[in-house]
């Protein structure tokens, strides 16, 4: 399926990863090294925290606490040479299509590719493709926040719905609290998703139909929550504006690749957004599927936000392994995964605005890299993505860091903090800051028994005081979150995680994983609904679940 350049790319790196001349060099210095405690090697190199560091388009990582040597680089790096990253980076950056298993190319990169580059696919530039959608967006964003596009009955939009699931709905959620600060308050953002029920009707709750647009977020058309969703809209609207079918086109609009749903959905496709099957769902906040991004902040700020992803993908494609930052990252989550046997990865910004960032992090990770088949097919024999998790600092504090400090599991923690806050309050900022640099202080160094006791602590209590510390972190810092930062900081995450795929040998842009559940629903909603009582032949637990609920729903 693979096209003759990516085999090519590709074969000669398929022996197995535990062969890898790397990887058993790894395993050996990790005996070496898994017992040595951050305490020995700070103190060892009094110049640690300041040389463990690499810095990349303003975005400062500290990697200095985690538990490495000079020497564990230099194998990781040499297990991402040995893995074949560089030519596999190239055959991403060249439009191959390296997603085997869909056939596509993965070209989230030529989504923010500046105006005039050329990246080819199946002979074509898509960059001038590109370049026409975000006009148009930007022309339909102008519309929509100077009140020029009006609703049916002619009053101004305030409210706009972004209709979506997956990555149709989490890069933009993440993306408008992200951005909240250079929003304009004078729209009303909101985002369906769920296929509860509750999730449309909390949404509406309190808006006017004549002031709301929906923009029905779906790269296939066909997704059934999403649909659902879409039809409730549908209905609202035109319960409330009397039944007019002409209204539609005044209060929907649509992004997808599929013209023909949209228009039988009776969506004007003049007000259809595009985008390409080779951007991944969890790959697409910069696409069009980012409309309800760019209406609430602009398309200046949306262009600056491209602009900061290109500058990570630039620094990603040209700099060597040993100070590239997503390189970094990813060859660090390898080491944890896979010889530690950390199974989490917890993200923890120290930013309000990026409260929606662990959440959009965990599909853009999990999705991608929870796979246990190599791009053969082959069973992999190691363990692949961890689990992704975490909530902003400093409300993590006070509730799951006690198991980070003191648990029995390693959880390697992303600590995401900037230098200026966007809404200065008295002391506030030097607080939280305070707290990012105490948290990593006492993750790595902990405190003794010695020092417990020198307290004063009675000897029973003083087990319960002690933190072993060598609990590693990395600092992501950066001067202010500006949609420019935003771009270049989910640009080191998703580099990251293709980082690791490669690793892995695993295809971090296919899901298969999320389709049975999705074919067994359907299956069972018409034995939830018949009149009669179905004939049911699930296995025992199942069927008498769907008994019970029969029995129980009005
Ligand atoms: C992401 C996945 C998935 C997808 C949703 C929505 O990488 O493919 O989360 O985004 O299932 O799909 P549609 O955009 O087609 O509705």
């Amino acid at each position: 399926m693979a096209t003759h350049s990516t085999a090519e790319a590709t074969s000669k790196h398929l022996e197995t990863l535990k062969k890898r001349k790397a990887w058993r060099a790894l395993q050996a210095h990790y005996k070496g090294v898994r017992s040595v405690h951050l305490r020995t090697l700070f103190a060892g190199d009094p110049k640690r925290g300041e040389r463990m560091t690499a810095e990349a388009a303003g975005i400062f990582l500290d990697y200095s606490k985690n538990r490495v040597t000079d020497e564990t680089i230099k194998l990781l790096v040499q297990l991402a040479e040995e893995s074949g990253l560089r030519p596999r980076m190239e055959a991403m950056f060249g439009g191959e299509k390296i997603n085997v298993t869909e056939n596509r190319a993965v070209l989230h990169v030529a989504l923010r590719a500046p105006k005039g580059a050329s990246i080819l696919v199946d002979g074509e530039n898509v960059v001038p493709q590109v370049h026409a959608v975000l006009d148009r967006m930007e022309d339909f964003s102008k519309r929509i926040r100077t009140g020029e596009w009006k609703g049916h009955t002619g009053k101004r939009i305030r409210n706009v719905i972004n209709i979506g699931i997956g990555g149709s709905d989490l890069g933009p959620v993440m993306a408008y609290e992200a951005l909240k600060h250079y929003s304009d308050r004078g729209l009303n953002l909101r985002f369906v998703s769920n296929v509860d029920g509750t999730d449309f009707a909390e949404a509406v709750e309190g808006l006017d139909p004549s002031e709301t647009l929906f923009i029905v977020s779906s790269k296939t058309f066909t997704t059934l929550e999403t649909m659902t969703n879409a039809h409730a809209a549908r209905a609202w609207l035109l319960a409330g504006l009397g039944g007019d079918e002409k209204s539609i086109a005044r209060h929907f609009v649509a992004v997808s690749t599929n013209a023909a749903e949209v228009a039988k959905f009776g969506i004007d496709t003049a007000n259809m957004f595009g985008f390409w099957d080779w951007v991944g769902g969890r790959y697409s906040m910069d696409s069009a599927i980012g409309l309800s991004t760019m209406a609430a902040v602009g398309a200046e700020n949306f262009r600056a936000m491209l602009d900061g992803f290109h500058q990570m993908d630039e620094h990603f494609r040209a700099t060597p392994f040993e100070r590239n930052l997503p390189v970094l990252m990813g060859l660090l989550g390898v080491w944890y995964s896979d010889f530690f046997g950390a199974e989490t990865v917890a993200v923890l910004p120290y930013e309000q605005y990026l409260k929606r960032f662990p959440a959009y992090l965990q599909q853009l990770t999990m999705e991608s890299n929870g796979k246990h088949v190599t791009l053969e097919g082959a069973e992999v024999s190691y363990a692949t993505g961890p689990i992704y998790w975490g909530e902003p600092g400093t409300n993590g504090q006070h509730s799951f860091y006690q198991l980070i400090h003191q648990g029995t599991r390693l959880i390697p923690c992303d600590f995401i903090a900037f230098a200026k806050p966007l809404k200065p309050l008295g002391r506030h900022h030097d607080m939280l800051m305070a707290n990012v640099f105490a948290q990593t202080e006492a993750l790595a160094f902990g405190k003794t028994s010695e020092q417990v006791k020198a307290e004063g602590t009675p000897e029973w209590l003083a087990p319960h005081r002690v933190f072993e510390g060598n609990r590693p972190s990395n600092t992501i810092l950066a001067d202010r979150l500006t949609p420019e930062v935003l771009g270049k900081l989910v640009a080191l995450y998703e580099h990251s995680v293709f980082t690791q795929g490669v690793i892995w040998q695993i295809n971090s842009f296919d899901q298969w994983g999320v389709e049975l559940g999705k074919v067994l629903a359907q299956r069972i909603v018409p034995e939830l609904e018949s009149a009669a009582e179905p004939a049911l032949s699930h296995d025992s637990s199942t069927n008498s679940l769907i008994r019970r609920y029969r029995n129980l729903k009005e």
